[in-house]
């Protein structure tokens, strides 16, 4: 009989063109060296799965002995695994995780971060009290970045961030929503 872990692994791999055995979660890592890799993925651009190993003792000693890889992170790249987090930043650095990625057919943003940016860019503006904010629109501006993530989480992607300015965007959402609700401006944050 096959090991239940072993399928489930294989099923992740072969169902996701990349997916991040971690600690903790992409939102959420709970180890410095989970959370490097988070940060590469997110500013390569690069949509990916990422697996709790926290959540489960079975997964975390499985995959270490199904990659032959002593410790998490471990990434894999169209059912291979390609490494943890030392290989991944040298790939990164030299250029090779986007090439590898791109030899794979893996579709990357083009430019991290694009959209998600420039939303963020305008609500920091707003708040600075920038004359051209009010005027494009701050309730526009919240959509779009509402849009985006919905969008992200409908089809399983990561959203177009560039590492923390996910969380970063999330706080000055929170803070736009507060000053506005001072000024007694509602604003929905769908
Ligand atoms: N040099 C490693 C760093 C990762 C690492 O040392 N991970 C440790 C601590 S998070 C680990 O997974 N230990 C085994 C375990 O916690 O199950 C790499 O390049 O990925």
């Amino acid at each position: 009989m096959k090991d239940p872990v072993n399928e489930r692994i294989e099923r992740e791999i072969s169902e996701h063109d990349v997916v991040l055995f971690m600690k903790g979660t992409p939102q959420f890592p709970q180890c410095g060296f989970s959370g490097q890799v988070v940060q590469i993925l997110d500013h390569v651009g690069v949509g990916y799965k990422g697996l709790n190993v926290l959540e489960s003792a079975d997964l975390r000693d499985g995959i270490k002995t199904y990659s032959n890889w002593p410790t998490i992170p471990q990434l894999y790249v169209k059912g291979e695994f390609v490494g943890g987090c030392d290989i991944i930043r040298e790939m990164f650095q030299a250029g090779e995780l986007q090439q590898l990625l791109a030899d794979k057919g893996v579709t990357v943003s083009t430019s991290p971060g694009e959209g998600l940016e420039g939303a963020h860019d305008l609500l920091v503006s707003y708040r600075a009290g920038d004359v051209l904010a009010p005027q494009l629109g701050v309730a526009e501006a919240l959509a779009t970045v509402a849009q985006h993530f919905a969008e992200c989480v409908r089809e399983g992607r990561r959203p177009l961030t560039d590492g923390v300015a996910g969380l970063r965007v999330i706080r000055v959402l929170e803070a736009a929503e507060r000053s506005l609700h001072d000024s007694g401006i509602a604003v929905p944050l769908g």
